[in-house]
């Protein structure tokens, strides 16, 4: 059996390569490996010096996360690197593609690094939850001082070698084979005698610092990093280097890495890593399914919609042709969209060059003639099956027979859509999230008849654009909206029931959305979902409970930050939602109405009022085969709803809640508020046999 971590001399230099695939994580046999390679380096007579390299497409990238969480195995990744930095003879770590975590912790152990131009360096830790629990917050800031240390930890964002050179990271740059590179620096070393360089000695960098630096950053934290446990306690951490002595500030760090690693943050958010990970695979879709280059796009339709959609492609470097009905709104959308580039240039985001190559790759049309060559065309035409229909029905002869048709719809069925076609087995559902140039997630809609290659396509693309693809199935607003419904259906009840918009607005933002139904919806527009009611009232079934509140606000001409009021009014020029006078009496008024007693409502039952039917309908979901997995559902509102990551996305929270507790809640609810409570037969049956959503 060829074991993950071996030993080797190339002249007076002992080479230990971890060989891992496919990140070289340091699970237990490479942890052990490590150190069997440092004695075997120190035992040889012929070896003056050690280089830890990695083999294949990188050097270490961390801890192995699917150990976390099992009882920990011998040895201690702090005893190896320990070991490392005890080393009589020089080591030097060769870095290449990414030292991420316990990767750069045993790097900074190691006496000097080199690194290939193109290796990156950092901490990742925080965006699982967690913090550097090897040394990291030790050892950083003793090389980088502590405001950079504590940017590094808290954001997770690796630098290139570059800058870590800068930073006095990274000793060497080399510029051919990393091996020799590194074989001959370690050589250099010992020739030299250079003195080993121990980071724990080093004190100058974190002697006399402020207790008030970190007292800001944490402040600062607070807002850009609301409601994550992790990054707090890596300040803790930082600080710690900052005022205890090395081997005190290593038991803290160990102290507060357990806390996390305990709580339930850490294990959401490698719940998401994971799912992430696992979105990717379709059991009817395997990785040799052929997928078709997209070389060139089209998108119909030069609407905030379209205009962003187009924007996706031009940024991954693929020409894309705009076509709308006429010259005005060809040019109003292409102004939007280069006024979208000019705030990011702005805002130093993007440089003026880069604008212009994108811009470049974006052309107008308004001839269907002209899209005739792509490989692609995604159209974003009004929401309204007849429009849709008609559009489809012309692709069938100016599109390329092979191109894939995709619809931007976010309610339509794609079948029908479809239908409209000869080649069916090329419609596809890409439902974006607007804005479309910056929601990560993109909802891949299989129809009855989309070929294999098409979702293949699908997804490859959704990578190449940097969206997170997530396939689902055909079925009314598709997953992400579909389970909104009654998330939007209970928020507007409880306001007749008692309630005030700013209250159940606070109690969701509180949970850690970005922001509550009713301050979503005047910034979303709500004019749109009122034309979707009215054109739904004929055959709405009578015996439901129905809130107007919405529909009479909008009959009022409100529609929300862009008529200057909705569900709030707004000061001129401020997207501030201020609570207002006049919506509470209408909503008193609607409550008199509909002869609902007003009562005191609690913010845990606004919670979950608002949060169990997400659950419930996301069961129901699962039921029908529309998502593949319940971790499926949670990246969907990760990534398109801003759902706290650290709560893992609705399904996670439920399994976190305890599905028995959900489930008799929702009974409760069902008792009180009727049909709309229904609990899903998947949920009673998991509550039932004591399982979570992940044990499916
Ligand atoms: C840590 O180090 C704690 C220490 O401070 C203290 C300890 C005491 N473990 O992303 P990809 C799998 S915490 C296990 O598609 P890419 C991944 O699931 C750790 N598995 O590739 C996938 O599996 P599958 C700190 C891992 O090229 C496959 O590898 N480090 C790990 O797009 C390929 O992954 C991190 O947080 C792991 N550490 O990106 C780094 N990493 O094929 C996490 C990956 O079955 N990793 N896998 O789906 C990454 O950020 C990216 O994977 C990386 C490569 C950038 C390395």
């Amino acid at each position: 059996m060829s074991t993950p971590v071996e030993y080797q001399r190339r002249g007076s230099v002992g080479v230990i390569t971890v060989n891992n695939p496919p990140v070289n994580a340091l699970s237990t046999a490479v942890r052990q490996g490590i150190a069997d390679g440092l004695a075997r380096a120190a035992a040889d007579p012929d070896a003056r010096a050690a280089v830890i390299i990695g083999a294949g497409r990188t050097f270490i990238a961390g801890a192995d996360i699917r150990e976390f969480g099992k009882p920990l195995q011998p040895p201690d990744l702090n005893e190896v690197i320990r070991h490392i930095e005890q080393s009589t003879k020089p080591v030097v770590a060769a870095l290449h593609g990414t030292a991420l975590g316990g990767g750069f912790e045993v790097a900074l152990g190691c006496h000097y690094r080199c690194a290939v131009p193109t290796a990156q360096l950092g901490f990742p830790e925080v965006k699982l939850g967690l913090l550097p629990g090897a040394g990291g917050t030790q050892r950083l800031p003793r090389v980088v001082g502590v405001e950079a240390a504590l940017r590094m930890i808290t954001s997770g964002d690796p630098i290139p070698a570059a800058q870590a050179k800068a930073l006095g990271l990274v000793d060497e740059i080399v510029q051919g084979e990393l091996l020799d590179g590194a074989v001959a620096f370690a050589e250099r070393l010992a020739a030299e005698g250079k003195p080993l360089r121990k980071i724990s000695e080093m004190q100058d960098k974190v002697g006399d610092v402020a207790p008030a630096l970190f007292d800001e950053f944490r402040k600062g934290l607070g807002k850009s990093a609301r409601g994550f446990e992790a990054p707090q306690r890596c300040a803790d951490a930082v600080q710690a280097a900052a005022t205890l002595p090395f081997a005190e500030g290593l038991k803290r760090e160990r102290e507060l890495f357990a806390g996390l690693m305990q709580g339930t943050q850490s294990k959401a958010q490698i719940h998401i890593f994971f799912s992430e990970r696992e979105v990717t695979k379709i059991p009817d879709v395997p990785k040799e399914t052929p997928v078709k280059p997209i070389g060139s796009a089209a998108v119909l339709g030069a609407g905030t919609m379209g205009g962003g959609i187009a924007m996706n492609f031009a940024n991954a470097g693929i020409p894309v042709r705009v076509l709308e009905m006429s010259q005005e709104a060809l040019d109003r959308g292409l102004a939007v969209v280069r006024k979208n580039y000019a705030a990011t240039v702005e805002k130093g985001r993007l440089s003026q060059a880069d604008m212009d190559r994108r811009m470049s790759l974006i052309g107008g049309t308004l001839s269907y003639g002209d899209i005739g060559s792509a490989d692609i065309v995604v159209e974003a035409v009004f929401e309204e099956m007849a429009v849709k229909k008609q559009v489809f029905g012309i692709l069938e002869k100016a599109a390329r027979p092979d191109a894939i048709l995709a619809t931007n719809t976010s309610t339509l069925d794609i079948d029908e859509i479809a239908s409209a076609t000869s080649r069916p087995g090329q419609v596809i559902g890409t439902h974006f999230f607007s804005p479309a140039n910056v929601m990560r997630l993109l909802e891949i809609v299989r129809g009855a008849r989309t070929s294999k290659e098409t979702i293949a396509t699908a997804m490859d693309l959704a990578r190449k654009i940097r969206k997170v693809g997530v396939l689902v199935g055909n079925c009314d607003g598709f997953v992400g909206n579909r389970m909104l419904h009654g998330y939007i259906r209970e928020a507007e009840f409880l306001l007749a029931e008692g309630a005030l918009p700013q209250q159940v607005d606070r109690v969701i933002y509180d949970f850690g959305l970005p922001m509550g139904p009713f301050t979503m919806g005047d910034l979303a527009g709500l004019d749109v979902g009122w034309r979707i009611r009215k054109g739904k009232a004929a055959t709405r079934p009578t015996h439901l409970r129905y809130s107007p509140i919405g529909d009479r606000i909008c009959e009022m001409g409100r529609f929300g930050q862009k008529t200057g009021a909705g569900w709030y009014r707004y000061e001129k020029g401020s997207r501030a939602p201020i609570p207002d006078p006049e919506i509470e009496a209408l909503i008193l008024r609607t409550a008199k109405e509909q002869g609902i007693e007003r009562r005191q409502i609690s913010d845990d039952e606004i919670l979950k009022r608002c949060m169990y039917p997400l659950i419930n309908e996301g069961a129901r979901i699962l039921e029908e085969g529309k998502a593949l997995r319940a971790s499926d559902i949670d990246v969907i509102y990760i990534y398109g709803y801003g759902f706290p990551v650290y709560r893992g996305g609705p399904m996670f929270y439920a399994d976190t809640v305890g599905l028995g507790a959900v489930y008799d809640t929702i009974c409760g609810f069902h008792k009180v508020h009727g049909e709309f409570w229904q609990p899903a037969p998947l949920l009673e049956r998991l509550a039932r046999e004591g399982k979570r959503f992940r044990d499916l």
